[in-house]
């Protein structure tokens, strides 16, 4: 345990390796390995790359990878696979276009699927994140589809979040709109090599502009730029690695850069919280309590104070 902690803070792949998957396995020596490398964490820009299926994320992510590396930073990357009929193959696609990158040591590639539990994914990602940053890289890189409300937590996860739009995708803006239009704080117009991809800037510019007189964008201070990109060619690398230091730059001129690990660290205690806390009511009795409520046999109420009881010792029927 010791070894792997320490294997971490010093930047060792294999002992990252195995960190990750204990925290992913829910294995009790995670939680002691978090703690002694928590000091340590705090340092690394969390990049969030989110969009559609198919938008390019993974193949900007590359491009973004050549990118920092060109400028002698470490990036880890997380691919975060949400299981979803959208994404099927899309790691083994990602491992083979990422493997140009692989015998780089400045570069540390994971994938994590999800556990099945709500909001999992978004723990398991955080605590890959805190290891990376244990392990001294200085970016994170982060991606996942635009979908579902667990990528949204995981989108919430970054200091820094990149809408990736294509052309030709015609209710994608409004995709973006359903819940992830706050938190873009780049946006990215891949495959602009496509046909369609005026109108799809046009569409972006005028969602932004909307953006802006309703006041919703998370980052209240930041001005969000809107990009292009053809990441098959490596256009637009250089923008958009730029635009991810201006938004850093902006955040610490605040304050925000720290407020926003902060957030991540509360909302990262909830989850845990809420894990261990419906693990022990679920404890025992529990799944005879919940097949009891399945049936009808009780109501939710009654079921829920039932399962509270296990935890205190009485029966909560507020
Ligand atoms: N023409 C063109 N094709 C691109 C561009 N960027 C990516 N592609 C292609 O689009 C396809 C999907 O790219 P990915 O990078 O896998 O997209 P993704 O968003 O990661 O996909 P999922 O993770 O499955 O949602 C691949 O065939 C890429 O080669 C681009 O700028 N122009
Ligand atoms: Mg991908």
């Amino acid at each position: 345990m010791n070894d792997i902690a320490q294997g971490v803070l010093d930047g060792v792949v294999a002992a990252g390796a195995r960190a990750i998957r204990w925290l992913d396995d829910r294995d009790p020596r995670g939680a002691d390995l978090v703690r002694r490398i928590f000091p340590a964490t705090g340092r690394a820009q969390i990049v969030g790359v989110t969009g559609p299926p198919g938008a390019g994320k993974s193949t900007l992510t590359d491009m973004l990878v050549t990118e920092l590396r060109s400028r002698d930073l470490r990036v880890g990357v997380i691919a975060v696979d949400p299981s979803s009929p959208f994404t099927g193959g899309a790691i083994l696609g990602d491992r083979v276009r990422m493997a140009r990158h692989a015998l780089d040591p400045g570069v540390f590639i994971r994938s994590l699927g999800t556990r099945g539990q709500a909001g999992g994914l978004s723990r398991s990602t955080h605590d890959a994140c805190l290891v990376l940053d244990a392990m001294g890289y200085d970016i994170v890189i982060v991606e996942t589809v635009g979908v579902g409300q667990d990528e949204i937590d995981v989108v919430n996860l970054a200091h820094t979040t990149i809408i990736v739009g294509v052309p030709g995708l015609g209710d994608e803006v409004q995709a973006v709109k359903a819940g992830l239009m706050e938190a873009g704080e780049i946006f990215v117009i891949n495959k602009a090599d496509r046909d369609g991809y005026q109108a799809t800037q046009r569409q972006y510019e005028l969602m932004l502009h909307l953006r802006e007189q309703a006041a919703v964008a998370r980052d209240a201070g930041w001005s969000a730029p809107l990009l292009r990109a053809v990441a098959t060619s490596g256009e637009g690398g250089k923008a958009i690695a730029d635009a991810i230091f201006a938004h850093r730059a902006a955040l610490e001129a605040r304050d925000g850069f720290a407020r926003r690990s902060g957030l991540r660290e509360r909302e990262q205690t909830l989850a845990i919280l809420r894990e261990r806390l419906i693990a022990r009511a679920l404890g025992a009795q529990g799944q005879a309590v919940l097949a009891e409520a399945e049936a009808r046999r009780i109501d939710p109420y009654t079921a829920a104070g039932k399962l509270l009881a296990q935890i205190d010792g009485k029966d909560d029927l507020a």
